[in-house]
């Protein structure tokens, strides 16, 4: 029988990459957002390959995501693998400066959203038992501080802690949790956490070599396809490009 993958926020960037990936190893996927024409899109065009199912939600309706889950056809119902990708940043200012709007979007998506939809597959999982897992998508951001990232790092920084946690509970099940990090990456990411701004976008990336959407896919693919009796808890990822800031210091 096929295995099953259900990603979340598989209408751009890393999740519709990892939607590319699984496909090509003959997953059934099972792919949700909120844009219906894109899932509509990235079915029509990975159905000739492996069954596709889509249901358009917000991860935010605790309802809607239970209820996705309900009408699953029973051809998706023996899932493997949970991609917990759908989420976001905003406000790439000072706290200070950043609205409280913004702030409650990204806990709601990052953090409400990811716990609603992990609440629901839980059940599916634990029936697979041995070989399933969790890839929840943290950030770089979740562990290290810098500045505009307030909010967003903190609701990375929730989702690594969820995931040790969740993989402390389950040691017994064969459901395996891991929280992949990356850090910066080009989708539309920025393109989102400015408000529509492509040439702050364009900028960020510009003269540099960022991740790609293709790279996170890769590792998020080669984490859920591991033996089963091995677990990778937490996988950071950065471009070589990209490192830490020196210690910021406050002078008169
Ligand atoms: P994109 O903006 O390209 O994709 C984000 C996806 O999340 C979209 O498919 C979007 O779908 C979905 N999404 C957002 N809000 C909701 C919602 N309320 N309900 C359902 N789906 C939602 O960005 P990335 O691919 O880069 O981001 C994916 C994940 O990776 C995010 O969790 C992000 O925080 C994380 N990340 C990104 C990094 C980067 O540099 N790009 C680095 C580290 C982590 P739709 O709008 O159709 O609902
Ligand atoms: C965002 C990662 O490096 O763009 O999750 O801040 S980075």
């Amino acid at each position: 029988m096929s295995q099953v993958v259900f990603i979340t926020g598989a209408t751009s960037g890393f999740g519709q990459a990892t939607a590319r990936r699984f496909a090509q190893a003959g997953w059934s996927l099972v792919l949700t957002g909120r844009r219906q024409e894109r899932l509509a899109a990235l079915r029509d065009e990975l159905a000739p390959q492996v069954p596709v199912h889509i249901a358009a939600l917000d991860v935010r309706d605790a309802k809607a995501v239970q209820a996705a889950f309900d009408a699953l056809p029973e051809a998706f119902r023996a899932l493997t693998t949970l991609v917990n990708n759908a989420g976001l940043a905003l406000a790439p200012v000072p706290a200070q400066r950043a609205a409280l709007e913004d702030w409650h979007t990204m806990i709601d998506t990052n953090v409400t959203g990811l716990v609603n939809v992990t609440h629901a597959a839980l059940p599916w999982l634990l029936k697979t038992g041995a070989g399933a897992s969790i890839v929840n998508i943290g950030s770089v951001a979740g562990e290290w501080p810098y500045p505009g990232s307030h909010v967003y790092g903190a609701t990375k920084a929730f989702v690594k802690q969820f995931s040790l946690n969740l993989r402390s509970d389950l040691i017994a099940t064969g459901v395996r949790v891991t929280d992949i990090a990356p850090g910066m990456a080009e989708t539309e990411f920025t393109l989102v956490r400015t408000k529509g701004d492509q040439a702050a976008s364009d900028a960020l990336y510009a003269g540099t070599t960022p991740l790609t959407a293709q790279d996170i896919a890769e590792q998020i693919f080669y984490v859920a396809t591991l033996p089963a009796h091995m677990a990778i808890n937490r996988l950071e990822i950065m471009p070589t490009r990209q490192a830490w800031a020196p210690f910021a210091v406050d002078r008169d």
